[in-house]
């Protein structure tokens, strides 16, 4: 077991970093990842189309959300929209909509492209749209602030507040010097214009920031506003996974971004070999966050936004198996969603991971009526028995709706190309609804590297989910899908 155990640690973070490279000088000495690019194509600066006006009301309010009839759910079907037309590749998508229009989300990604005018081959691309994701406006996060320190950047991830205010979250670093700096920037238009970048931390001897990951608090309480941010530090030297460790660090921003508070690890001893962590905010304020420490899925939680934090608590021990033998990767990586409306027994929380224990990886699901101090036992999500299912992601609505998204190789007879699946739940995740499909075509992922992950969104009856696709002949590209048609609810238990 220890062997095993430390194989899939050395495999994580190897896998798990794709924008890492072994930069000269430093002690660090991590796999770059395989860059899917064949060309650098170098373009023009990225219009900004002028001022937008607000298309939703004053501070404080919501739009009316886009909800049907009670007890119906309107999920994708079949019917997807093209958020990225690039030649390059776009990966790791992730993806937030904004509560006070139903019809503006943001989305983020890998962006081979690069930034105009530099030699780095990477940068964080944002996407946005007005119109429930129909037509999106690309860009890339504009090069400000400390960012201006560095060539390359990546692992972008949105949110967005109570008040309609985006941010995105950027790791910028540098293929050859030791720069490394995390910033966040804020739109207040919807995604269309993008502030300055605040640092949140910046560079650290013998230290590599990785993977950050942020949400908001969407709640009207004390902490409505406050923004999240996590990640990975990668620290050369003697530590829990051999001759480095990988704690979890915090940091908050309760002036809109503005500043951020200094960075605190919430990992702690036994839990310094982590990696793929993702805050999330419940109905009261409470932050949870959870990551993957070795082959153990761990959530933590503060009640105080963040200042402390409670024990680690363990969901489960997945049993990870590598669907494509390495080619792409896929990394096991959990996701978390709070519930903000409460069952009539009190709140959930949810955690979904992809997990072999089946035989073909299937995406289980552990729900916690308890705060996250206990969790139930993990409920297959996926309705296919035979074929592949990874790269979860999970989103609760205002309505209360539970939605996962994942990949599934199921359409193919062969159990090989990927289509995007959705499952929901009305019933706080008791059950959910047969599995619907979201992308209109399956794609051959050959052995490009397909990130490490997907993103999705809630939004009333909605789900957004966003993925990586490669049907447009070896072009990743950035799609996600949107409502479509009505899915009468057709209620079903799918513990196996
Ligand atoms: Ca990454
Ligand atoms: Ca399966
Ligand atoms: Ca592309």
């Amino acid at each position: 077991m220890g062997g095993c155990r430390l194989t899939i640690i050395a495999i994580a973070l190897a896998l798990a970093i794709p924008l890492l490279t072994a930069y000269a000088g430093s002690p660090i000495s991590l796999q770059r990842e395989p860059a899917p690019i064949r060309l650098a194509i170098l373009h023009g600066p990225v219009p900004v189309s002028g001022i937008l006006l607000y298309p939703w009301g004053p501070a404080g309010t919501r739009s009316a959300p886009l909800a049907v009839a009670a007890n119906a759910t309107l999920i994708p079907v079949g019917r997807d929209y093209r958020v990225t037309n690039n030649p390059d590749a776009q990966n790791e998508v992730s993806v937030s909509v904004n509560l006070r229009n139903g019809k503006n989300l943001i989305a983020s990604a890998n962006d081979y492209r690069g930034y105009p005018g530099l030699p780095g081959d990477v940068w964080c691309g944002v996407y946005s749209t007005l119109d429930g994701a129909r037509s999106w406006f690309e860009q890339l996060v504009p090069r400000t602030g400390p960012l201006t320190q560095v060539t390359v950047s990546g692992d972008p991830s949105v949110a967005f507040d109570a008040d309609g205010n985006g941010y995105v979250t950027c790791l910028g670093f540098s293929r050859t010097l030791n720069d490394n700096v995390l910033t966040v920037s804020r739109s207040a238009d919807g995604g269309r214009t993008w502030g300055t970048a605040v640092l949140v931390e910046g560079t650290t001897p013998n230290v590599f920031h990785d993977k950050p990951y942020m949400a908001a608090d969407t709640t009207a309480g004390p902490t409505r506003n406050n923004v999240y941010v996590t990640w990975t530090r990668f620290i050369s030297g003697a530590g829990e996974c051999g001759n480095y460790a990988a704690p979890i660090y915090f940091s908050r921003s309760v002036d809109g971004g503005l500043t951020f508070s200094t960075p605190t690890e919430i990992s702690s001893a036994g839990y310094r070999c982590s990696q793929a962590s993702q805050p999330a905010v419940g109905p009261g304020g409470e932050v949870y966050v959870s990551w993957v420490n070795g082959n153990r899925v761990v959530v933590v939680r503060s009640l105080d936004g963040g200042l402390t934090w409670g024990p680690k608590t363990t969901v489960a021990i997945l049993d990870p198996g590598e669907v494509y033998g390495g080619a792409p990767r896929t990394p096991h990586f959990p996701s978390i969603a709070v519930n903000p409306v409460n069952a009539p027994t009190g709140n959930r929380v949810h955690l979904v991971w992809a997990d072999g224990r089946f035989g073909t990886a299937d995406i289980l699901m552990a729900t916690s009526v308890d705060g996250a101090a206990t969790w139930g036992p993990a409920v297959r999500v996926n309705d296919d028995a035979t074929n592949a299912q990874f790269f979860p992601w999970v989103a609760a609505s205002e309505t209360g709706k539970v939605f996962v998204s994942f990949y599934d190789q199921r359409d193919d007879p062969n159990g090989h190309d990927l289509a995007v699946y959705v499952a929901a739940s009305v019933d706080f995740g008791a059950s959910f609804q047969r599995n619907q499909r979201a992308s209109a075509s399956s794609f051959d992922p050959g052995t490009w590297f397909i990130g490490d992950y997907n993103g999705l969104a809630a939004s009333a009856d909605f789900a957004f989910p966003v993925w990586c696709d490669l049907r447009n002949g070896g072009n990743e590209e950035v799609y996600i899908g949107a409502p479509l048609s009505l899915v009468p609810g057709v209620p079903r238990m799918m513990n196996p």
